[in-house]
C-alpha cells in the first residue's frame, strides 16, 4: 500500500469541514484560517474591486471587531495569561461584546462610540473561559471559568487534529484495510459527540468516521459504514474503535455534481440566462460597511462567527409622518438542532447543534456571483479570529440585493362603476440580505427579506449532501420486511437516514422603543350557535389574551386551536386606539417529537416549543447556551423561560423555531435540491393605513433598453 505523504494526509483528513480546502483555494496555501491575516475583499467576480480591511475602523456601536481590534485583543490576552502567549490556550470564538442596548439606542451618528469590548471564548488548561476584554483600557474585565457545562465552539485545528488521531491505532488501520480502501482515498469527518452521560465527562470527545473519495468528490455518498473511532480531542488519543464489520461501499458512479465534469444531458429545453438589471443603479446604500438604507428601511447587518449573519436595529419609516420607528433590535439564527433518527451505536450520537458546536460564520463560503446571488448584488466580507487570535477575512460572505420576482404588492381592478376604468397594480420589490453556510455535508441559505409594506420574511433553505448510511441492499425488493428502520433506500447500498432540522431564531422585537412591549395572543375560538338563532351552526370569534409571564408564552402551534401572536407596544396607540404591533406569521413547520428525557432533546430543549417570549436579558442570546459542545442542557431557552419572569409591558425577546422533518428520497441524491421554509414578521396595526398606498406603479418609459450596470 502506497504511503501517502503528510501533506496529502492533512489534505485528506481535514474532517468535517471542506472549509480548509476552500480557504487554501481562496487564499493560497499560506493563508486563511490556518495562518496569518489576509485582508482583502472581492466584489462580484472582479478582483480589481478587492477591499483592504487592514485599516478598517468601526463606525457604529454594533460594527463587528475590525482586523486591528482583533489584533489588539490578541495582545491583551497574551498579557493576561501566559498560555495565550505560548499558544497552549486557544481562541474558539471572538465577537464584539455589544454595548448595553440603552447606550446603542441613544447613540447618534457623530457621537463618540461606546467603549469597544470583545467577548472571547477560549480553552486553557482544559477549562472553558468566557473572557471580556476592554479594548480602550487594554484590560481583561472578566474571565469566567467553566460558567456552565459544555465546551466552546470547535476550531478548524481541533477538527483537523481529531480526524488524524484514529491512524495512531493499528486496529483502526486494520479496519480500513479490511474494507479494501486505499489510505490515500480516505476522507474522514468528525461527527460531534452530543452528550450521553457522565462517562463522557471531563474530556472533549469526538467521533471520526471515514469515507472514500475514490472516483468522486462526493465522498459523503461513499461511507465506510460500521466503523468509527472515538477520540479524546485534548490528548489526541483514541478512546475506542468500534467496528461492526464491513458493509458494501456504495458505488462512485452517479455521485458527481460538478458541472464541468458531469457532462450529463438534461432532457429539458434550455432556459436563457436571466438577470435583473437596474438601469438607474441600486436603490440602497451601505454606510460605514454595515448600515443599510433602502426605501423606508434602515438596518445594520454584520457577519458573525457563531450566528453567521446578524441583523440589528431594523427601523422602518412611518408612512404618514416619516418618523423612524423601531421594529427589531436584533435578529439571528441562535441555534440549530439536527438529530438523526437511528439509535444504533454508530449513529445515535448524531444530534448536531451547528451554531454553538461549529459556528455558522467560518463555513459560510464566498457566495458565487450570478448563482448564489443575482448580478445586482453587493457583497460584504466577514472578519473572524483564528484559534491563535489572528484576524482572517471571509470574502463575499453576505450579499445584499434588491429582488423583483415579478410579484404584485397590491392591486385592484373595478368594473361596477359605469364609465370609470380602474386597474391599479403595484410591483413588489424587496431587499434581501443573504448568507449561505456549508456546515459539513449540509448547506443552509439564510435570507432576511424586507418589504416596503413593513413585512420582514426570514427564509432558510437547505441543500447539500445527505448524511447517508451504507447497507448491503441494492433494491427495495431485496429488503422485503427487513426494511431498515433508519430511513429509505435512495440509491444502491445507500440509506438516507431520517432526521430533523430545527433553526431557532432570536428575534429581539422592539416595537416603538426598547422597553415596553407585550405579547398578545389572539385566540380564534369556535363558537356553537344555539339552534334557531341563525341559519349557521358555528363561527369563529377572536379573543385577546395578554401574556403575563414567560410560561404563558411557551407556545406549540396547532392548526385546530389557532392563535395569532402579536408583539405590541401597549403605550403606542393608533389613531383609533389599537396598540402598534407586529405579528409572527409561521410558515410550514415541524416539531421535535423526541421525548423530553432523551439526552439530545434535553440539550435541544429550545425546540420544545415553536414560539417563546422571554424577558430581555443580555446574557440570553444563544438558545442552546453559551457553551454548547457536550453541554448537558443546563443553559437553554427552556431553562430561562421556566424562570417564568414577567413579560408584560417589558423589554421582551421573541423566539421562533423553524423546522423540517427530512425523509430522504431519490431526488436528494447525489446533492439535494433546496428545500425552504420561512416565517414572517408582519405589521399589525403598526401603520395607520396601507403604508404603500402612495407608491407609484412601474411604467414602460421608465425601463429603457437594458444595459448591464454593476450596481456594487
Ligand atoms: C496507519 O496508517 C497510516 C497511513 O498508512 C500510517 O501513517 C500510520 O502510521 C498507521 N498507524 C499505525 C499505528 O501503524
Ligand atoms: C415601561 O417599562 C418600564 C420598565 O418596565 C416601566 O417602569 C414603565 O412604567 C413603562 N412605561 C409605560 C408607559 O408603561
Ligand atoms: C440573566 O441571564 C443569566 C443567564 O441565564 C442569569 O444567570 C441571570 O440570572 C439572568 N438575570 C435575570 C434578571 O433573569
Ligand atoms: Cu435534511
Amino acid at each position: 500500500m502506497a504511503q501517502p505523504s503528510f501533506a496529502r494526509l492533512s489534505l485528506l483528513f481535514f474532517g468535517f469541514l471542506l472549509l480548509f480546502a476552500t480557504y487554501s483555494w481562496v487564499f493560497g496555501p499560506d493563508s486563511g484560517f490556518l495562518s496569518g491575516t489576509r485582508v482583502r475583499k472581492t466584489l462580484g467576480s472582479d478582483p480589481k474591486l478587492r477591499v483592504d480591511h487592514s485599516s478598517d475602523k468601526p463606525h457604529h456601536p454594533l460594527d463587528p471587531l475590525t482586523v486591528r481590534e482583533i489584533e489588539r485583543v490578541r495582545s491583551i490576552l497574551s498579557g493576561h495569561d501566559p498560555d495565550f502567549r505560548s499558544g497552549s490556550a486557544t481562541i474558539h470564538s471572538m465577537a464584539l461584546d455589544e454595548p448595553d442596548k440603552a447606550r446603542v439606542v441613544r447613540w447618534k451618528k457623530g457621537n463618540r462610540l461606546p467603549s469597544r469590548r470583545a467577548e472571547v471564548v477560549a480553552l486553557s488548561g482544559g477549562k472553558s473561559h468566557v473572557i471580556t476584554v476592554d479594548l480602550e483600557s487594554g484590560r481583561v474585565v472578566s474571565d469566567l471559568i467553566n460558567p456552565s457545562s459544555g465546551y466552546p465552539i470547535l476550531t478548524m485545528d481541533d477538527l483537523i487534529a481529531a480526524s488524524q488521531v484514529p491512524f495512531k491505532s493499528i486496529e483502526f488501520n486494520r479496519s480500513i484495510e479490511a474494507r479494501g480502501v486505499k489510505f490515500s482515498d480516505l476522507v474522514c469527518i468528525t461527527p460531534f459527540a452530543g452528550w450521553f452521560g457522565p462517562e463522557e465527562e471531563g474530556r472533549r470527545i469526538i467521533r471520526v468516521q471515514c469515507y472514500t473519495s475514490k472516483d468522486t468528490p462526493n465522498y459523503f455518498m461513499r461511507p465506510l459504514e460500521g466503523l468509527y473511532a472515538m477520540v479524546d480531542m485534548n490528548k489526541l488519543e483514541v478512546i475506542k474503535v468500534v467496528d461492526k464489520g464491513p458493509v458494501p461501499i456504495p458505488k462512485a458512479a452517479g455521485t458527481e455534481y460538478r458541472y464541468s465534469v458531469l457532462n450529463k444531458p438534461v432532457h429539458m429545453d434550455p432556459i436563457n440566462p436571466i438577470s435583473m438589471e437596474q438601469p438607474g443603479g441600486p436603490s440602497f446604500r451601505v454606510e460605514g460597511g454595515h448600515l443599510v438604507k433602502w426605501a423606508n428601511w434602515v438596518f445594520h447587518v454584520k457577519a458573525d462567527q457563531r450566528a453567521g449573519m446578524i441583523i440589528s436595529q431594523a427601523t422602518v419609516r412611518d408612512s404618514e409622518t416619516g418618523e423612524p420607528r423601531s421594529v427589531m433590535y436584533k435578529g439571528f439564527p441562535s441555534e440549530l438542532f439536527v438529530p438523526y433518527m437511528d439509535p444504533e451505536e454508530l449513529w445515535y450520537y448524531k444530534t448536531y447543534m451547528d451554531a454553538g458546536e461549529l459556528g455558522l460564520g467560518p463555513p459560510a463560503m464566498p457566495l458565487v456571483p450570478l448563482n448564489d446571488c443575482p448580478r445586482n448584488a453587493y457583497y460584504i466580507d466577514g472578519i473572524f479570529a483564528s484559534p491563535d487570535g489572528k484576524a482572517i477575512v471571509q470574502p463575499n460572505m453576505i450579499c445584499l440585493f434588491e429582488r423583483y420576482a415579478g410579484d404584485v404588492s397590491w392591486r385592484h381592478s373595478e368594473i361596477l362603476i359605469p364609465n370609470v376604468d380602474i386597474k391599479e397594480a403595484r410591483p413588489k420589490v424587496t431587499l434581501v440580505a443573504r448568507m449561505a453556510t456549508s456546515v459539513g455535508n449540509y448547506d443552509y441559505i439564510v435570507d432576511w427579506e424586507f418589504q416596503t409594506d413593513g413585512l420582514i420574511r426570514v427564509t432558510v433553505a437547505a441543500s447539500g449532501m445527505l448524511m447517508v448510511k451504507g447497507t448491503p441492499y441494492e433494491n427495495v425488493d431485496d429488503l422485503g420486511d427487513k426494511e431498515d428502520d433508519s430511513g429509505p433506500l435512495i440509491s444502491e447500498n445507500v440509506i438516507g437516514v431520517v432526521h430533523d432540522h430545527f433553526i431557532t431564531f432570536h428575534l429581539d422585537m422592539d416595537i416603538d422603543g426598547h422597553t415596553n412591549n407585550s405579547l398578545v395572543k389572539f385566540h380564534l375560538e369556535k363558537q356553537r350557535i344555539p339552534t334557531g338563532k341563525s341559519p349557521r351552526k358555528s363561527y369563529l370569534k377572536v379573543k385577546k389574551y395578554v401574556a403575563k409571564t414567560e410560561k404563558d408564552a411557551q407556545i406549540k402551534l396547532n392548526l385546530y386551536d389557532p392563535y395569532e401572536f402579536h408583539i405590541v407596544n401597549p403605550n403606542r396607540k393608533s389613531r383609533i386606539g389599537n396598540p402598534a404591533g407586529y405579528k409572527i406569521v409561521p410558515g410550514g413547520n415541524a416539531a421535535s417529537l423526541l421525548d423530553h428525557d432523551d439526552p439530545p432533546q434535553i440539550r435541544g430543549a429550545f425546540t420544545n416549543n415553536q414560539i417563546w417570549v422571554t424577558q430581555y436579558n443580555r446574557s440570553e442570546q444563544f438558545a442552546g447556551g453559551v457553551l454548547v459542545y457536550q453541554s448537558h442542557g443546563d443553559d437553554t431557552l427552556q431553562v430561562w423561560s421556566d424562570r417564568d419572569r414577567s413579560i408584560e409591558n417589558k423589554d421582551i425577546v421573541l423566539w421562533y423555531t423553524l423546522g423540517f422533518h427530512h425523509v430522504p428520497c431519490q431526488e436528494d441524491y447525489p446533492v439535494m435540491p433546496t428545500v425552504a421554509a420561512s416565517f414572517e414578521l408582519k405589521p399589525a396595526n403598526f401603520f395607520e393605513t396601507n403604508p404603500i398606498l402612495g407608491v407609484a406603479p412601474f411604467l414602460e418609459k421608465d425601463l429603457p433598453v437594458c444595459r448591464p450596470f454593476a450596481s456594487s
